[in-house]
């Protein structure tokens, strides 16, 4: 295996990996090593972001020890692999993450002491890898890290955007204005570039189908772009397994346009290449909304094309055939986005390989596996006929054969039944027809999953009743949710992670998060509940600092914290909260000062970002900042009451907002949100929620106690009677919404004709997130919130229990349940002399 002299390697490499040791002043010298060579700089010319860089760059080289080490064992071990297919990574900072993970925190934090920087600092230059919106990307991010923490097999693949989620500032007038983030503008130490790998990619062109539509078809002509991965290893917490994150970068074919080149248009050459580049220049910043742009078509074949190639590429070296390709590799679906990738697997099975249609179609349902994030019917992908057929005209051939082969199918087992036909068409009839992402992503897999077990049984009964009855119950499932405690509690609460583990004996939770249980037996304790409040008073002004620095607000240090951070949506109701601080706000000018002074001080705490054309969304941000504006400059409220709106929400900044709550809101519509995962980092800080019977709200209260939870409004049954008063106008408006709206009116938060269309959405039969339906609960609610704060030793009893009885929202328990259940794959450690 080696070229040249075995020895002569062998002694190379031992060392080499001696150069890896962690005492504190080996980690210098490889810091110093990567000021001196890769950066080129000397001492004196070290600032904190050349600091960043070298400590990067040295971690970086552990790293990718540790992923050669697991890459190499992988493949020589034969074992399966899972590919986790998602359009969205939300990574956030590298640096600290993986100097936990690796276990080296310690010495790195005194070895930089040594050479004059704060390790705090320091963190703090690194840009969020902000390869996602929200919710889906961070899910992701952490499964990730439980797979590599597990030691299960499994690569990431997804888009390497140029540009991430845009950067948030709100203006003057308190509107969000979006600017770009070159996240890549300084060198990113996190990814390993791959130009030697490139692939290639088609579109467009000419195709034939196969004979009576299953025998092999082609596909010739068309545009190539080139697809050029970059990895990110993802270490694992003390374990030497380091998993993968593929991305890929598009780049353009110049030199190949030979024909161009000679008639001497070297400008439409070049031209021709930067277009193709635009397919990964952004990421589309939309959330739960599908907007049928062409370049996401082509950004989602592009990736998915890719990811098959190289699978594909790794599977003919096993030499087995292809009936076991789903032996060695399960694909989860991370929402339809990678959907393409069935009719790709098809096209690779039996136009490339000479599968049998029937066989081919039994490996891709065995490979994939599908997970839905929302119902909401505007999020759900639909593709025009048309379009497809211009970018991709082989691929929808396929889908009309897989569909054929469906309705066939329905046909026979309820004849006649033409309503359900349509239903369950993979294309839509209407002008012009559409595809339909899920019903495929349906038909394509063996398992289709929600997030949250509500959620779960709403994709069941309302998304896909006739694919329950087709395919079998058993073709449905769910997982909820999980968040990984190694950032979300271990990095981003570091006093509190050090109070578990010192009262617990050992920090074992970090990777069993059921350990936490053993917290309620000090739940009561007041010299463990008085060190329990201390952290979060600790973290409380660590927030108020940054709220300090960021809006030059001075907030009361000591009140309570409510907080709802998340992107902004009218199903989220950010605009529900904004009129309960309205209300809050009208009271205590009602009040004389002494009542005021009894009344428990809060700081409601906002941030998220709207999508850049999503106009409602946008008027809650400004009401948001118009809001603050006068409540923070009345001398009268101060103490009592302030409101923030933090700019730029992020992964980074979430970090600092959770630990800091008392109260944190997820206060969608029943039956809107499908999980949510930052009400189980908010529980899991020793936050309380305020929630509706929504998502993983509710089984988050099943598992820390109904006690422990702050529940309101209707039900998910309830909606659409009440959507449908509204709609024949038979609804009532509380008095006390309407004395918030008239507030408005009068422009006591500024001009007022500018809320209008926002205020628009609550009447007129409109109202479709019912927030007049659940107003009077919400405010109920909030008066329970300030009645339980008085009695400080049951309300920190209540956040020891909470954070106590998290451990099943784990992102561990979480894809040990999707290895078990749906890939059928297990755990592999990577033996010490690998
Ligand atoms: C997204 O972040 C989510 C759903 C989507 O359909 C899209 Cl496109 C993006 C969120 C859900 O809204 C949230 O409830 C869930 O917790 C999260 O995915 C992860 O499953």
């Amino acid at each position: 295996i080696f070229p040249g002299d075995a020895k002569a390697w062998k002694s190379a490499i031992a060392k080499n990996a001696e150069s890896l040791k962690t005492d504190v002043d080996s980690i210098n010298a490889q810091i110093v090593h990567h000021v001196e060579t890769t950066l080129a700089r000397a001492a004196f010319n070290v600032d904190e972001m050349a600091m960043y860089q070298a400590a990067a760059l040295s971690v970086r080289d552990r790293l990718i020890h540790n992923w050669d080490v697991t890459q190499t064992f992988h493949t020589q071990a034969r074992t399966k692999r899972v590919y986790y297919f998602s359009l969205e990574y939300l990574l956030g900072r590298g640096y600290d993450n993986a100097l936990l993970n690796l276990g080296v925190r310690q010495p790195y934090n005194e070895g930089l002491k040594g050479l004059g920087f704060n390790m705090e600092d320091v963190i703090d230059v690194e840009r969020d890898m902000g390869l996602g919106n929200g919710g889906l990307g961070r899910l992701a991010a952490c499964y990730l890290d439980s797979t590599s923490t597990l030691d299960i097999p499994c690569w990431g693949y997804t888009l390497r955007y140029s540009q991430g989620i845009f950067k948030q500032i709100i203006d003057s007038s308190g509107n969000q204005v979006e600017v770009p983030d070159p996240w890549l503008e300084n060198q990113n130490p996190w990814e390993i570039p791959r130009l030697d790998n490139a692939v290639e990619i088609k579109f467009h062109g000419e195709a034939t189908p196969g004979e009576g539509g299953k025998g092999p078809g082609t596909w010739t002509g068309g545009l190539d772009v080139l697809a050029v991965p970059y990895d990110i290893p993802v270490p694992g917490y003390k374990t030497q397994t380091t998993n993968n994150i593929r991305a890929w970068s598009a780049r353009g074919k110049v030199s190949f346009d030979l024909a161009k080149f000679n008639a001497g248009d070297y400008d439409a050459a070049v031209r021709e290449a930067e277009e193709a580049e635009t397919i990964t220049r952004v990421l589309y910043p939309n959330e739960n909304f599908d907007k049928g742009k062409a370049l996401r078509l082509k950004q989602q074949y592009f990736w998915v094309a890719a990811s098959l190639h190289d699978i594909c590429r790794r599977f003919r070296k096993l030499r087995v055939p292809w009936s076991e390709f789903p032996d060695y590799n399960a694909i989860q679906l991370n929402d339809t986005h990678p959907t393409l990738a069935i009719p790709e697997l098809m096209r690779i099975l039996v136009d490339e390989e000479g599968q049998p249609w029937d066989e081919a179609w039994e490996i891709v349902r065995r490979t994939f596996s599908y997970t839905n994030h929302t119902v909401l019917s505007e999020a759900l992908e639909k593709w025009s006929v048309p379009l497809v057929e211009w970018l991709l005209p082989r691929h929808l051939q396929i889908i009309y054969e897989i569909n054929l082969d469906m309705l066939k199918d329905v046909e026979k087992k309820w004849p006649n039944d033409r309503a359900r036909l349509a239903r369950m068409s993979l294309i839509e009839e209407g002008y012009p027809k559409m595809v339909r992402m899920a019903n495929l992503a349906v038909v394509g897999s063996h398992r289709v999953n929600g997030v949250a077990a509500l959620h779960s049984h709403l994709v069941q009964q309302d998304l896909f009743p006739d694919f329950v009855e087709y395919l079998g119950r058993d073709h449905f499932g769910n997982v909820t949710n999980g968040v990984t405690a190694r950032r979300w509690l271990l990095q981003c609460n570091p006093s509190l992670a050090k109070l578990i583990t010192d009262t617990l004996g050992s920090d074992e939770w970090v990777v069993n998060l059921d350990k936490l249980e053993g917290l309620t037996k000090y739940a009561k304790d007041k010299a463990f509940q008085k060190k329990w409040a201390a952290c979060k008073q600790a973290n409380r002004e660590r927030l108020c600092d940054y709220i300090e620095a960021t809006l030059g607000l001075t907030v009361n240090r000591h009140a309570l914290i409510d907080v709802q951070v998340k992107r902004i949506h009218e199903y989220k109701r950010q605009f529900m909260n904004i009129l309960g601080v309205i209300f809050r706000y009208l009271q205590l000018k009602k009040m004389s000062p002494a009542d005021r002074k009894r009344l428990v001080p809060r700081l409601s705490v906002f941030a998220g970002k709207a999508a850049p054309g999503y106009y409602i969304a946008k008027l809650i941000i400004r009401l948001c900042n118009a809001v603050s504006k006068t409540i923070n400059a009345d001398k009268d409220i101060r103490e009592s009451l302030s409101v923030a709106f933090l700019p730029d929400y992020s992964v980074s900044l979430a970090e600092i907002i959770i630990p800091a709550s008392d109260i944190s809101e997820h206060i969608s519509t029943a039956g809107t949100e499908a999980s949510g995962t930052s009400n189980m980092k908010f529980a899991l800080n020793g936050g309380l929620l305020l929630g509706t019977l929504d998502g993983a709200n509710i089984e988050i209260a099943e598992a820390v106690g109904d006690e422990n939870v702050f529940f309101f409004g209707h039900v998910t049954p309830d909606v659409p009677k009440l959507r449908r008063a509204h709609h024949f106008g038979e609804v009532q408006y509380p008095a006390e919404l309407l004395e918030v709206v008239d507030a408005i009116r009068s422009g006591m938060f500024g001009e007022a004709g500018v809320f209008e269309p926002l205020l628009g959405t609550l009447f007129e039969g409109k109202d479709h997130y019912l927030v007049s339906d659940d107003f009077l609960s919400y405010l109920q609610a909030q008066k329970m919130v300030d009645e339980a704060y008085v009695d400080q030793p049951s309300w920190v009893e209540k956040t020891i229990n909470s954070t106590a009885r998290m451990g099943r929202f784990a992102s561990d328990r979480a894809v040990l349940q999707y290895a078990e259940e749906i890939w059928n794959i297990e755990p592999i450690k990577i033996p010490q002399d690998a």
